[in-house]
């Protein structure tokens, strides 16, 4: 494993130079420009379901389906201890995988749960096939729990050669994404993409050293604080190492997190669903 020392003031995104057109010698940033966003935007069929979240939720929740005629309350209740089953086994998921549970209620907490792809899906563009669950507990203690069925981890192949940084010294920059493990983020803002989440310590970014799109090179080098959350494309996660959404998914995520005020600190804590291994055919 090769672990690469970087100066880190090189790895914050130029986000007010909007002009980034002639040196690019250092230029490690995991945020493409919103016009590259837009270039490759068309109209989109999405369809947002929770799906395969409540798949993953089975474990958690109460069955349903039962012919019992239920009064308002017993729904609201059932519907309660489901949503309080839920919260526990995703903070469980938390703890298990190197995560802290941010329990103040000007505190938020993120679960990622990443299906791993190679940076070539989607003719280079990403894939949104990655999860995400909010959890946090209100000001009355209550638990409170958001999904968010379209995100992405991971950076996409369009961004190769131009983002990342030369982790194994071949001359040639790598791409980086996020490791396994918990990381916290503040809120910021953005010259290219507005409302953003940005880490308060350096990511120890995994690379793909021999450029074949996945991340299974055992090479790390830090992407500094560049691996922010900001919205993606909608036919393009426009990630090269950030954690993207739609922009309508996006929207629905920063009015969740921000409900309540804007959250002192959000902890994020990424976990692999599936392996390379599973996840070709
Ligand atoms: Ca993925
Ligand atoms: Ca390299
Ligand atoms: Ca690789």
């Amino acid at each position: 494993m090769t672990v690469s020392t970087i100066n880190t003031n090189s790895q914050v995104p130029n986000e007010q130079n909007t002009n980034q057109s002639t040196t690019h010698t250092q230029n490690q940033q995991a945020t493409p420009t919103q016009n590259e966003l837009q270039n490759n935007e068309a109209s989109r069929n999405s369809h947002h379901g929770l799906q395969n979240l409540q798949n993953v939720n089975s474990i958690a929740s109460t069955q349903e389906g039962d012919t019992y005629t239920l009064s308002d309350l017993q729904i609201a209740e059932q519907r309660q201890v489901a949503n309080d089953n839920s919260f526990d086994y995703y903070r469980g998921l938390i703890e298990e995988n190197g995560g802290t549970f941010l329990e103040s209620s000007d505190q938020r907490n993120i679960l990622g749960l990443r299906c791993e792809t190679n940076t070539t899906e989607n003719d280079n563009q990403g894939a949104y096939d990655d999860k995400m669950i909010m959890l946090w507990l209100d000001e009355d203690g209550k638990k409170q729990i958001r999904y968010y069925e379209s995100t992405n981890t991971e950076p996409s192949a369009r961004y190769e050669g131009k983002y990342g940084v030369d982790a194994d010294g071949d001359g040639k920059k790598d791409l980086g994404r996020m490791p396994v493990g918990y990381q916290e983020y503040t809120v910021g803002k953005s010259a290219k993409f507005g409302d953003v989440l940005r880490p308060t310590s350096d990511t120890h970014a995994e690379r793909d050293t021999d450029h074949d799109g996945d991340f299974d090179d055992e090479e790390f080098a830090s992407a500094g604080k560049s691996m922010i959350f900001h919205p993606g494309g909608n036919n393009m996660t426009g990630s090269a190492g950030c954690q993207t959404l739609p922009p309508d998914e996006y929207d629905t995520f920063w009015e969740d997190l921000t409900q309540d005020g804007s959250p002192s600190l959000v902890g994020y804590t990424l976990m692999n669903t599936n392996t390379l291994d599973e996840n070709s055919d």
